[in-house]
């Protein structure tokens, strides 16, 4: 894997840590960051040895979404295509987070804005610092929410919410994105990185096949009916059931000890 700065990336205890590290421009993606990115997800996605993966950001930023430098419309010449830009980088970026089957742990160390806010939507448990805000900064300068805003805000906190924070791109702070139910929690600033590492922790040394299952169903309860759902449920508990760590979970709680999961 080559060694990128724009993402810095470094497993240990079977949790890949993707930071994202343009601090001066709080994180803002550029080419460069973006092919980084891919890069780390898609080792999430081969390497067995990777059973979580935490992303945070570098700074006191978490990340404000495209670098807008990188696409000045004052250089003139042809106007660029945003949509290939889309379909190029932030469609596959949320796909590979989404269909990962692993768990991503998403720590919003500080101002998660544009598509920066909608990634960090894109993963499986987000905790913020209390000082961090989210912003649809979209309307800002003219453009629609991408990387699945239009998707996962109204999912997760209504139309009502969704459509103010799109239209007005006002931003919330962590508190609130926690009280609205956009995030998991809103913890103190020097204790984000710790907690969110200790929780990727836990997660990497669980059940990784039942995690993963899981995070699959949840997910597909938003286009599925509940008759839908419940056979799905049936399909995955089978699978899950033929898992090595369903019988060491079993085990371990009929022999009254930890259970030791190894993924499988
Ligand atoms: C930045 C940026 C940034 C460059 C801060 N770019 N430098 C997809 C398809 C293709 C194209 C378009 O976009 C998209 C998706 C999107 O993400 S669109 C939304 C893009 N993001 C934004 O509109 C957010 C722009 N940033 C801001 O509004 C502010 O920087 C926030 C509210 C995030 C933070 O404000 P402050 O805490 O006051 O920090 P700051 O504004 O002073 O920023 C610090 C530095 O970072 C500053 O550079 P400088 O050299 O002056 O210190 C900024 O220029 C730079 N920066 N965001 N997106």
């Amino acid at each position: 894997m080559p060694e990128t700065e724009t993402v810095l990336s470094a497993v240990a205890d079977g949790v890949l840590r993707l930071t994202l590290n343009r601090p001066d421009k709080l994180n803002a993606f550029n080419d460069e960051m973006h092919v980084a990115m891919r890069t780390g997800l898609e080792r999430a996605h081969q390497d067995p040895a990777v059973r979580a993966v935490l992303l945070t950001g570098a700074g006191r930023g978490f990340c404000a979404g495209q670098d807008l430098g990188d696409r000045d419309p004052r250089q003139g010449g042809e106007l660029p295509d945003l949509g290939r830009t889309l379909e190029l980088f932030y469609n596959p970026l949320i796909q590979l987070i989404r269909s990962l089957d692993k768990p991503v742990v998403c720590a919003v160390n500080g101002v998660a804005a544009g598509a920066g806010a909608n990634i960090a939507l894109a993963c499986d448990i987000i905790l913020a610092a209390r000082s961090a805000r989210f912003i649809q900064s979209f309307a800002k300068i003219g453009l629609v929410p991408d990387s699945g805003g239009t998707w996962s805000l109204p999912h997760l906190i209504g139309e009502a919410r969704a459509k103010a924070l799109a239209l007005t791109a006002e931003p919330i702070d962590a508190e609130t994105a926690a009280n609205w139910g956009l995030i998991w929690k809103a913890v103190d600033d020097a204790a984000l990185l710790d907690e969110a590492a200790a929780l990727a922790g836990r997660l990497a040394a669980g059940p990784t096949k039942g995690l993963g299952l899981t995070k699959r169903a949840i997910q597909s309860a938003a286009s599925n009916s509940l008759e839908q759902q419940l056979e799905l449920e049936r399909d995955l508990q089978r699978e899950a059931g033929h898992s090595m760590d369903y019988a060491e979970g079993v085990a371990a709680f009929l022999e009254k000890r930890k259970p030791d999961f190894t993924g499988q």
